[in-house]
């Protein structure tokens, strides 16, 4: 197989698609000559096959970064760190049409959301180019005859494993502040959705980035992503997926070389509505909360709490505005839901819906497939779901919310935080007062005020509890890829 396809994308007609592994900024096959294809979820049918990394081609490309890493890239200022970024995100923005259109073909999301995901990679892209020379230690006064200071150094090698629901924006969130701080990137995406990837890696070589510097391959999570988390010169390992996989990848960081490991992992948000809301502004954000992206949000907010006050009007007003909820073809331009991204996620949503039903919650609306080709799904509501039900407890990843009843401050802040999550959450309330007493006393990483899933480079996202590991975007994310140097020098006489 070669190493590009000729494809099209209803949006933007035929285009190259690179279908190699991207390593020292050249296209090569895998080792081992595998491929494996890639399926557009909106029809079931191949879009094409990419060449597949395994642990021959993981110790290669690791090889490349450790290269880049002890050669040119340490001693590249930091200037010229953040002006490739930039050049980067420029190039983001001047193929965005493409890139949005490969997104929406590869895994489903609706051509509105994908160029929306587009503008944030650009914007993640360009906001870390300009930390690459702000990152700077301190100067620490201990004694008259000592001069001490701390650097903030690169960790070196990063392993970044990613996930499928955010392809693009979650490559440039894990290269933009690996990069800008100094460290070399082998970044495996997900075998759901390898292309866009693939595409952006293109304009790596163009920004002018040296070869070795971001490495990107496509590959399988127990072969290639396993071998990055094991490998025994991968530095960092950033990995963003399920709360199972996460747990393995810290086993082999741990037995491996005890690499730094950095996690953001799944959720089971809570969307608080009291009796005082605006009634009609919750509604939109309940449902961009739990809809958007088709519910396969790590931070979707799937359990939607309403104070007994409004909870009949609160669910029947909700019903109406789910159902007018656009589901179909990702490139009609008033789509709001394309399909789940495979086979087996419609599977395991369509299993836990049975489970809702089973267990006796209402269901509101939905509950079935969309259409009869591609892995659709009905926007889909449960009430009267209780605490111990499974769709109030596991992360379904899909368009399915779980609502229900509340009566005091005091029960709501237990449920909220009556999860193995700590992602997100929100607040709806007109008072500002109650806003910000139950926000500090929600565990988890970000809460919404009147809003929802309103994610921004320069704010920090992350989990509590088995959500993860470290933060990700604004500042935060820099401490996931640097390390603290101590230098402290004798200015006196000999002391001993
Ligand atoms: O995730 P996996 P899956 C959750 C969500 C979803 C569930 C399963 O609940 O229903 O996970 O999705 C790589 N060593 N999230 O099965 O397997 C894999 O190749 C190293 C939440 O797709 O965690 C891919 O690149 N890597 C989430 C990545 O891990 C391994 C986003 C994610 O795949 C590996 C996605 C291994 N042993 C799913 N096994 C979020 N937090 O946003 C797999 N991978």
């Amino acid at each position: 197989m070669s190493l590009t396809t000729t494809l099209h994308t209803p949006s933007t007609g035929k285009y190259e698609q690179p279908t190699g592994l991207f390593i020292n900024n050249e296209w090569v096959k895998g080792v081992d000559g595998k491929t494996f294809e890639t399926i557009n979820p909106a029809t079931e049918e191949v879009i094409c096959a990419v060449h597949e990394a395994t642990e021959k081609d993981v110790d290669i490309a690791v090889a490349a970064a450790r290269k880049a890493f002890e050669g040119s890239w340490r001693k590249e200022t930091p200037e010229n760190r953040g002006k490739l970024l930039v050049n980067l995100a420029n190039l983001i923005e001047k193929n965005a049409d493409l890139l949005a259109a490969v997104e929406s073909l590869d895994n489903g999301k609706a051509i509105g959301m994908a160029k929306v995901d587009v503008s944030m990679v650009a914007g993640c892209l360009r906001y870390y180019g300009g930390w690459a020379d702000k990152i700077e230690g301190k100067v620490i006064d201990t004694n008259s005859d000592t001069f001490a200071y701390t650097r903030q150094e690169p960790i070196g090698v990063c392993g970044q494993i990613i996930p499928w629901n955010f392809p693009l924006l979650m490559w440039a969130w894990k290269i933009g502040p690996a990069v800008a701080t100094g460290n070399t990137v082998v970044l495996k995406t997900a075998e759901q959705t390898p292309l866009s990837a693939l595409v952006a890696a293109n304009l790596v070589k163009e920004a002018g980035f040296p070869p070795g510097v971001i490495n990107i391959i496509s590959g399988f999570g127990k072969i290639a992503g396993a071998a990055i988390s094991s490998h025994m010169d991968v530095d960092k390992v950033a990995f963003t997926g399920s709360t199972v996989v996460g747990r393995q990848i810290m086993k082999a960081a741990a037995g491996s070389n005890l690499k730094k490991v950095t996690l953001e992992l799944g959720g089971k948000s809570p969307n608080i509505i009291f009796n005082d809301a605006d009634i009609e502004n919750a509604i939109s954000w309940v449902n961009f909360g739990i809809f958007f992206n088709h519910g396969q949000c790590c931070c979707a907010g799937s359990r939607v709490y309403v104070q007994s006050g409004i909870y009949d009007k609160f669910v029947q007003r909700f019903k109406e505005r789910a159902t007018a909820n656009k589901v179909g073809d990702p490139f009609a331009a008033d789509t709001f839901q394309g399909p789940q991204v495979s086979q087996l996620q419609y599977d395991r949503i369509m299993g836990y819906i049975q489970e809702g039903k089973k267990a006796g919650a209402t269901v509101v609306t939905g509950g079935e497939r969309h259409g009869d080709k591609g892995y659709f799904i009905q926007p889909t509501i449960f009430s009267n779901v209780t605490e111990d039900m499974k769709i109030m407890q596991e992360e379904i990843f899909g368009p399915v919310c779980s609502i229900a009843k509340f009566e005091t401050e005091e029960e709501i802040i237990q449920k909220g935080n009556n999860t193995i999550y700590g992602l997100a959450a929100a607040v709806h309330t007109q008072n500002l007062n109650t806003a910000i007493r139950v926000s500090n006393q929600l565990r988890a990483g970000t809460v919404w005020v009147n809003q929802y899933n309103m994610l921004h480079h320069q704010i920090p996202f992350g989990g509590y509890k088995e959500s993860g590991i470290g933060r990700e975007l604004g500042e935060a994310a820099l401490a996931n890829y640097t390390q603290t140097k101590s230098v402290s020098i004798r200015l006196g006489d000999a002391l001993f």
